[in-house]
């Protein structure tokens, strides 16, 4: 081969450089360095590098404005009292009072005492007076009492009370003629109710007569009474029916007193 020959021959292995290795291929051979080539081209701008460091505090700031005012607190306790002030000025003096009329000799305290007696007798008369007017105007009788219808409003304890300071008490029926004889007796005064001596103040539901008796075999209740109503009827009122309805005592109605005609076998009323 010649040397022609031989220079193409190495500029192809040249090109074959990176294919196969040039010492197999030309080792008998001097190889000289190609030209030097073109600049390549600049790369691609890299990518953002890391964060940095967290740096250390910075100074202290100036101190801020005052805030604005807050609301108005709650009021105080009230203190404890101040001390007692000072006594005032005396007032001036009043004016002279009339003249008192002339005294007597007389012993006024004795006199003052006798009056006080009249007024309290006067006012005992007047109601004598009044139940004299009542026993007038009808009075009803058994064969063993009278009865007494009192035109006067009292709760049953003051009708009970005024009933035994005239010798009697409040009217007990303990059969039907007499329960009768006081209703027609209500009836003929034109009254629908009043109180009879009957209450269960003691024992609620046992009714008891004012002279401590048990009901004895006979009652008069309305239908549906007694019934306590709202747990405060502990006395009884007749209506003009003859029946009987368990009321409250502190009610005012007139009422029904009984005398006997001869004192019992103890010695008393009832
Ligand atoms: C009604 C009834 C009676 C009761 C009176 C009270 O008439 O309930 O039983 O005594 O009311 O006013
Ligand atoms: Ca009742």
């Amino acid at each position: 081969m010649d040397e022609q020959h031989l220079g193409t021959c190495c500029v192809l292995l040249l090109l074959l450089r990176g294919v196969f290795s040039t010492s197999e291929v030309c080792s008998n051979h001097l190889i000289l360095p190609g030209l030097k080539g073109d600049q390549g081209e600049n790369g691609d701008e890299g990518d953002a590098g890391k964060p940095g460091k967290t740096g250390p505090p910075g100074p202290k700031g100036p101190p801020g404005k005052p805030g604005s005012d807050g609301d108005i607190g709650i009021m105080g306790k009230t203190g404890p009292p101040g001390e007692t002030g000072d006594k005032g000025f005396s007032g001036r003096p009043g004016h002279a009072g009339v003249k008192g009329k002339p005294g007597s000799t007389c012993d006024c305290g004795r006199y003052r005492k006798v009056v006080g007696q009249l007024v309290a007798n006067v006012r005992k008369l007047k109601n004598s007076v009044k139940f004299v007017k009542n026993v007038i105007s009808g009075i009803k009788e058994t064969e063993d009492n009278y009865f007494l219808i009192i035109k006067e409003g009292k709760s049953y304890s003051e009708a009970l009370t005024h009933c035994r300071i005239r010798g009697g008490t409040l009217a007990m029926p303990k059969n039907e003629e007499t329960n009768a004889l006081i209703a027609e007796y209500l009836t003929q005064a034109g009254l629908s109710r009043a109180f009879i001596g009957l209450h269960d103040t003691e024992h609620e539901g046992q009714f008891v007569y004012t002279d401590k008796t048990p009901l004895q075999g006979y009652s008069k209740w309305r239908p549906g009474e007694p019934n306590n109503a709202f747990d405060k009827e502990h006395c009884v009122e007749m209506v003009n029916t003859g029946g009987w309805n368990d009321v409250e005592c502190d009610l005012t109605i007139y009422f029904v007193c009984e005398f006997p005609k001869k004192k019992r076998s103890n010695g008393i009323f009832s």
